[in-house]
């Protein structure tokens, strides 16, 4: 069986030439135009970063090397027991662009077992953080003190040569996927459940089966299938969003994996991305509150348009590049249909009506460029179901997932060896000068 570093000792080379080949023939083509609306509107649709994992079909939604959420639910391997996609599986799809085998898969998953433990230092600044800092904030900086033991950081010190850049990166970022587990549960432990013992990481199951042991709530089998889902499709989203890129631009400047995704954890800590999930759950219940029993449609229309006369976003909802309901928010509420618990649950039941009444109050309130449901609709509610009813930790979740495609990217960065991320930016009046006349 094959690990992981020698399926990409065999997947890199190809890689190389093949940019290289492009690089050759097709520096100079164009792939589009760089307008003043792309300058002063966030990028949006401008195709200026190379990623190679995962690609977003405005209508379609994600694809991870070709698989849609649906392919990647048949093909890819599910835990001793279980149905839906683990996080070793995407993992190694995103990495090699192969579908691994489940002896890969397993071995796999023993590497990231192996490696779990935090150390020491990480584990006294978890426990010296107030229980009042947000469960982000903590995140990122565990992350951030992780690097004391960053591989990279250190061969780069010694003097290596480029072309060796990408194996210690691979280290950092298996060593950094295999503690986010043991890290965000530990920092769920002192912040909701103080005094709890954390059990040990258990060498044989997968990575989400220990981290759901860690929170505490390994009892729950549905949980930890939802949740294996969940981290699973929301691995990787292309690389435009805000974390995956946040983590390009630190890595570009050969900061190390745990540096460069602890600033992408803070841009996921933002109500516009990642944060959007816990936003969407405290509005629902709100809602839920302010309507009482019997909602109907009609209440619900009611309720969207007081939250957006007041000038607040729907959150949930809307989306920098889909434009159709998302996909994982579609993978989500499957997982729901076959459980009559959760079908049955109000606050889900609230989700899904909401969901049917939000696009036409969009559509006719006339700004948002996408009416539908993002993931984030979708991804609190279960877990809030299931017991997990603390959701300002539910962007944690998200960040032990985003590892999966944002670090992928920074091993592929360093074996293709791209350069710094240094855009050019222009003055107001620098733009001016340059589209007068035109
Ligand atoms: N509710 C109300 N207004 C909205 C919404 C929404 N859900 N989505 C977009 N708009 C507004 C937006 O604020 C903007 O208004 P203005 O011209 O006054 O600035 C206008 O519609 C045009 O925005 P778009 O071009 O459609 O959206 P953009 O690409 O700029 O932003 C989001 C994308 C996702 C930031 C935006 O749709 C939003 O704020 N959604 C709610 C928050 C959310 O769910 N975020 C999670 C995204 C997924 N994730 O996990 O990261
Ligand atoms: C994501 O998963 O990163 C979000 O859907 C936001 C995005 O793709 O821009």
């Amino acid at each position: 069986t094959k690990t992981i570093r020698e399926a990409l000792e065999e997947v890199i080379p190809k890689k190389q030439a093949q940019l290289a080949a492009l690089k050759a023939r097709h520096s100079q083509s164009v792939l589009g135009d760089v307008k003043v609306e792309h300058v002063i509107g966030g990028m949006r649709g401008l195709k200026a970063m190379l990623w190679d994992a995962s690609v977003l079909d405005p209508l379609e939604g994600i694809r991870f090397h070709g698989l849609s959420i649906p392919d990647c639910q048949k093909q890819l391997t599910a835990a001793p027991g279980g149905k839906e996609i683990i996080a070793e599986s995407m993992l190694w799809l995103l990495l090699t662009g192969q579908v691994p085998t489940e002896a890969e898969t397993r071995q796999l998953s023993r590497e990231l077992a192996e490696k779990g433990d935090l150390p020491k230092h990480v584990i006294d600044l978890i426990d010296s953080l107030p229980t009042t800092l947000h469960p982000m904030t903590q995140l990122g900086m565990g992350v951030a003190a992780l690097n004391h033991d960053s591989k990279f950081a250190a061969a780069y010190e010694e003097g290596i040569k480029k072309s060796e850049y990408w194996t210690h990166t691979l280290d950092d970022c298996i060593n950094l996927i295999a503690r986010l587990p043991a890290l965000a549960a530990r920092i769920y432990r002192n912040v909701y459940k103080p005094g709890q013992e954390i059990p040990a990481i258990n060498k044989d199951i997968d990575l989400v089966g220990n981290y759901v042991n860690m929170l505490g709530f390994g009892a729950n089998h549905d949980l930890t299938e939802y949740l294996r889902l969940y981290i699973a499709i929301h691995g990787d989203h292309e690389g435009g969003n805000a974390s995956a890129h946040t983590a390009h631009l630190v890595g570009s400047t050969l900061a190390d994996p745990y540096l460069s995704y602890s600033a992408a954890l803070y841009a996921l800590a933002g109500p516009l991305h990642g944060l959007a999930n816990q936003e969407v759950l405290r509005w629902q219940l709100d809602m839920q509150k302010e309507l009482g029993n019997n909602i109907t449609h009609e209440k619900i229309k009611e309720s969207l348009w007081k939250t957006l006369k007041s000038g607040r976003v729907v959150p949930g909802y809307g989306h920098g590049v889909l434009r159709n309901p998302d996909p994982r928010f579609v993978a989500l509420q499957e997982f729901c249909l076959t459980r009559p618990d959760l079908l049955a649950d109000p606050v889900i039941q609230l989700v899904k009506q909401t969901s049917e009444v939000a696009p036409d109050v969009l559509k006719e309130h006339g700004k948002t460029k996408n009416p539908y449901p993002n993931v984030d609709a979708a991804s609190g509610c279960v877990l809030y179901h299931y017991g997990l009813t603390e959701f300002k930790y539910y962007t944690v979740i998200f960040g032990v997932s985003r590892a999966l495609g944002a670090l992928t990217q920074l091993v592929w960065a360093r074996a293709l060896g791209l350069p710094l991320e240094r855009p050019k930016s222009l003055s107001l009046e620098a733009i001016e000068k340059l589209v007068e006349g035109q």
